[in-house]
């Protein structure tokens, strides 16, 4: 019988592992049996039973799922379920992701600021070089005796922080701070990804050349008189749909803030202590790093109130500057994360005592605001190398990672795509993809404790996540531009609206679901207020469809770790 493709089909459109799960979930009251076969549909190669249906606990629908974990052998396959059609193709082999892992890495180079993309590595998404900010003006709000009204500083390269062309000190925190862990959990086999960037012939790994342009950039952000960083470097307001070379505005850096500083010395600390191993690559960099650490520590403990806020900065200066906000009034975790990457890179124990690493029992999912449970990370991953008083902790550090990946999976496999991502409505936030890339990347950080005892569980779970990110979800998305069948077309994102190229930049991640974005962008389109089908592939919708670099590094930490994994 003639099947047609159905969207009702939802998995992980780049495929699977040989000997992981499997699994398609089938949206729709189906029942009986259903067949893999090759994708010209001409073999069946297993036959299962769909499973027993189940309502969406979000939407109130029907689903239920094909289940062909037991199948391993390598190839290209569909599912169909007869009376409903087939699946988009997948493969099953090893490496399965290994392309998606070097491609949301390579997303970051086509972020990269003050610089030409050529063909070379661009491919057809070569361009011209923007913003070279090398005259970047100091905002009234970020004056100083040093740096006075009317003076510039030059402050090149970074990454764009997303669709928009401002780079941002906090959101440039977690970034890092993810990418850097990923090198630092799976050294070795981030060492052996190629990316196909400018620097690949060189000694460092492409992963850490590529976080090198953000490092450099972030460092000229401190103004080196106090050791106070500027919040971000940004236009009074947003620019238009154009390339960034036609985007030629004046350039701010406005008032240092604590989040800012915090992150900056958390960032710091951490590529201080990474980079040591390429002293000869990179003479200088790491003992400058530490240094800029420590410094914006000082301004940090000698400032403790100066919060961000961009509506009083607007009443007493101008320009108004109506850019992202990046605003958050509590420091204390960017506090607790700063003392912890400045003591396991210095290992001196007063970072360590003048801050209180457990104010409570909570393990907060990592992001942009809420950078607490990073320092568990840190702290689980440099166990071997803590002097005692951060040892003595590790036991409490290990109960934080455990209990937050045991309440992550707890109840996933009653949810209706049999993911952590989703169980909740309240997963559904702006940049929802990066809840379930963090969600996927703390049940890894507990894998990682060899003894936890659910610990197969979490690597499964990280697993379904990363299936949840590339197809297996309520709307059917692989939310990865340019890997998957149905993939965004039209993100958010400057370059791929205003590039004249049908196809938007590859292996930028779409921010996702999102509740409430109707409301937040206004943008037309949207369809159902359901919360986890709230999402709408336009450039309008900021809300729904932009990229960022933090969603972006969760995306290359999730796919890159479940690679170095499958090694094991
Ligand atoms: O990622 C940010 C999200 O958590 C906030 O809810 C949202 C609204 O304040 O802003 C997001 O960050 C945007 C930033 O402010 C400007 N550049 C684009 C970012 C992604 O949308």
């Amino acid at each position: 019988q003639e099947q047609a493709l159905s969207e009702a089909i939802r998995l992980n459109q780049i495929g699977f592992y040989p000997n992981a799960g499997k699994i398609a979930v089938i949206v729709g009251t189906a029942q009986g049996p259903f067949q893999l076969m090759t994708s010209d549909l001409k073999k069946v190669v297993f036959t299962g039973t769909l499973g027993q249906p189940r309502q969406n606990a979000i939407s109130g629908k029907t689903t239920c799922t094909a289940d062909f974990s037991t199948f391993a052998k390598t190839g290209t396959y569909v599912i169909v379920v007869p009376g409903v059609g087939h699946s988009y193709p997948f493969a099953i082999r090893p490496d399965v992701h290994k392309d998606v892992a070097i491609g949301a890495l390579k997303g970051f180079y086509y972020q990269r600021v003050s610089t030409d993309l050529p063909a070379k590595f661009a491919g057809k998404w070569a361009r011209p070089a923007g913003h070279p900010d090398n005259h970047v003006l100091i905002h009234p709000s970020a004056a100083s005796v040093s740096r006075p009204i009317g003076t510039s500083i030059s402050s090149p390269r970074g990454w764009y922080d997303a669709g928009d062309y401002n780079k941002y000190i906090v959101n440039s925190g977690i970034t890092m701070g993810t990418l850097l862990s990923l090198y630092e959990d799976f050294p070795e086999y981030t060492k052996s990804l190629t990316v196909n960037i400018p620097e690949s012939q060189n000694k460092l790994p492409d992963l850490l050349d590529e976080a090198l342009w953000n490092l450099r950039w972030m460092l000229t952000m401190q103004d080196p008189a106090d050791g106070g960083v500027y919040h971000k470097l940004t236009n009074a307001r947003f620019d238009g749909m154009v390339m960034p070379d036609k985007a030629i505005k004046e350039r701010y850096v406005v008032q240092k803030g604590m989040t800012a500083t915090l992150d900056f010395a958390a960032v710091m600390a951490q590529a201080g202590r990474i980079l040591k191993a390429y002293d000869r690559e990179v003479p200088g960099l790491s003992d400058s790093c530490v240094s800029a650490a420590v410094k914006a520590w000082g301004w940090a403990k000698a400032n403790p109130t100066l919060a961000y806020n961009q509506t009083d900065m607007n009443t007493k200066f101008d320009p108004d500057v109506v850019t992202g906000g990046y605003e958050d009034r509590d420091a204390s975790d960017e506090w607790i994360w700063a003392a912890t990457e400045l003591y396991v890179t210095t290992k001196d124990d007063t970072y360590y005592t003048t801050v209180n690493l457990f104010p409570d029992d909570q393990t907060p999912l990592p992001s942009w605001p809420k950078v607490r449970t990073l320092a568990y990370y840190t702290l689980a991953r440099s166990a071997k190398n803590l002097t005692p008083i951060g040892k003595k902790d590790l036991p409490r550090v290990k109960q934080h990672l455990i209990s937050m990946a045991d309440s992550l999976i707890q109840g996933a496999d009653k949810q209706a795509f049999q993911t952590v991502m989703g169980k909740s409505a309240r997963d559904f936030i702006w940049g929802s993809s990066a809840e379930a890339a963090n969600q996927g990347i703390a049940l890894l950080q507990a894998y990682r404790l060899t003894d936890a005892p659910n610990r197969t569980q979490y690597l499964h779970y990280a697993l379904a996540n990363l299936d949840y990110l590339l197809g297996r979800n309520a709307v059917g998305y692989s939310f990865l531009t340019g890997f998957g069948s149905k993939t965004p077309m039209h993100p958010h994102h400057r370059p791929s609206v205003a590039d004249g190229i049908l196809d938007p930049v590859p292996g930028l991640l779409s921010g996702g679901t999102n509740a409430n974005a109707a409301k937040q962008d206004k943008c037309e389109g949207y369809t159902t207020t359901l919360a986890d089908e709230v999402y709408n592939d336009k450039d309008c919708s900021y809300a729904s469809n932009e990229i960022a670099i933090n969603w972006n590094a969760s995306m290359v930490y999730l796919a890159t770790a479940l690679e170095a994994l499958q090694k094991d």
